[in-house]
């Protein structure tokens, strides 16, 4: 992509009304664009960003069997008074009517709809674990949405729902999101640490929620340090393996404010292992046994009796991680963003020195633009007329982790390379694209 015909619009200032980080970057750098009161635009930069997220979340529920699907973002009331979630769930609901008159919702989540669907068209136990999952957004309407898009109203989540026969095989269930999480968060450079939490609006009693550290978290955590150290590389999906990996887990003390005891915490943490400090919640996952599937009768034929089924529900906002992530990776000290290449908008820059009487160098940068493309790798060049210090200033804070740059004493055998937040290297493209591609496949 041509910096000169891209549509990233840099704001040359901080936006005042941003409090946090990834806000104010994300405004900042043409990420997204408010609409209205906790409702966004994508604009290219995010909009990247956001779908090579989702593509991993993607992945990751693919390789532990779960199957995708869509299901809309409108829904009919009716479900939801079946369940007996229509008048609880209250105002965060937003509530439309359509020219029928029929009470019609946006959905915040889709455990009634899943369940709906489910009932419909599986019969026998024998078609059980089905697990299912789709992205797409939602609406909540938050009493003060805040942060820009960590706590917005319209949102991307990814919210899996799991179907099984008896709580065994719904724990196996459960502890297979439980590995796809971990795997999704690896991938996305996130050290994500599983809490035991409350269940809110969605019920049951068995959930964690998965949470990343950050001062300008919204959850307070309790935890023992040692939780950052447990192993998940060598868990299989058997069910022996997977429970032998939650209990590496549970061992450590971590939870959420809600669930917090000080009693236990003192009493199960040495005093040097303890944390006490502030989160993202980036994932949450659910056990709620028949919560739904018995007052919406979802069954199946179990030797000839009838048995609700067994329902779990596993959520990752989607959305919120562009900004968890910056606001993980931003460095402060410095101030310089650099994303994760997994997630990167462009893999590499490419920043020639421009002048309007000696095109030269922009010609060098783009021989070597069009190699890198070649390579299936995605670069942003900057072929304005800004000079070269002003490029390197906006080019780290868009965060892209490598830069090639092209002054004066061009040599091909030496071509300036910068990891963004490290030194410069003189090296040839050869070895610059092997960098880089090793980097991609980590
Ligand atoms: N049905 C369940 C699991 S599928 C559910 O809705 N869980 S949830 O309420 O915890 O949401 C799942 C994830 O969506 C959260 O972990 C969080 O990362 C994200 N999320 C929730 N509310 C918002 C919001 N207002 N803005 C941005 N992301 C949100």
């Amino acid at each position: 992509m041509f910096f000169s015909k891209s549509f990233i619009p840099i704001l040359k200032n901080n936006p005042t009304e941003a409090k946090i980080k990834s806000h104010q970057l994300m405004l900042r750098t043409g990420m997204i664009k408010q609409s209205s009161a906790g409702i966004y635009s994508w604009l290219p930069l995010g909009f990247r960003v956001m779908k090579k997220i989702e593509q991993i979340v993607r992945e990751e529920q693919n390789k532990v069997g779960v199957q995708e699907i869509l299901m809309p973002t409108i829904q009919s009331s009716e479900i939801w008074k079946e369940s007996g979630r229509y008048d609880d769930y209250g105002e965060e609901m937003l509530r439309i009517k359509d020219r029928q008159n029929r009470e019609m919702l946006y959905g915040p989540t889709n455990e009634e709809l899943i369940t709906e669907i489910f009932r419909s068209s599986v019969k026998s136990y024998k078609s059980l674990p089905q697990l299912l999952y789709h992205i797409q957004w939602k609406f909540r309407d938050e009493l003060r949405p805040r942060f820009g898009i960590m706590r917005c109203r319209e949102f991307y989540m990814k919210d899996a729902y799991s179907f099984d026969i008896s709580d065994d095989e719904a724990l196996f269930s459960y502890n297979k999101f439980f590995l796809a999480y971990l795997n999704t968060f690896k991938r996305l450079d996130l050290s994500a640490i599983p809490m035991a939490a409350d269940t809110g609006p969605i019920g049951g009693n068995l959930s964690h929620e998965f949470i990343i550290l950050a001062d300008t978290g919204e959850s307070r955590i309790y935890t023992d340090k040692r939780i950052f150290d447990v192993d998940s590389s060598r868990t299989t999906i058997d069910k022996d393996s997977l429970t032998h990996l939650r209990n590496n887990f549970e061992k450590f003390y971590s939870v959420t404010d809600e669930k917090f005891n000080k009693d236990k915490f003192e009493k199960n943490v040495p005093e040097e292992h303890r944390l006490n400090t502030k989160g993202i919640e980036v994932g949450h996952i659910f056990y709620f046994g028949d919560k739904y599937s018995k007052p919406m009768k979802a069954s199946v034929d179990f030797n000839g009796k009838k048995e609700f089924v067994k329902m779990g529900s596993y959520g990752i906002g989607v959305s919120r991680l562009v900004g968890a992530i910056i606001e993980a990776k931003y460095d402060n000290k410095n101030e310089i963003m650099k994303w994760p290449i997994s997630v990167s908008p462009y893999d590499c820059s490419i920043l020639p020195i421009t002048n309007k009487n000696d095109n030269s160098s922009l010609e060098k940068a783009l021989n070597i633009y069009k190699t890198l493309k070649k390579n299936n790798l995605d670069i942003l060049i900057d072929d304005t007329e800004e000079n070269l210090s002003s490029k390197m200033k906006k080019f780290n804070l868009l965060g892209i982790p490598y830069q090639i740059i092209i002054g004066n004493n061009f040599n091909e055998n030496k071509i300036e390379f910068k990891e963004i937040n490290n030194d410069t290297k003189y090296i040839s493209l050869n070895e610059i694209i092997k960098i880089i591609k090793n980097k991609k496949v980590h």
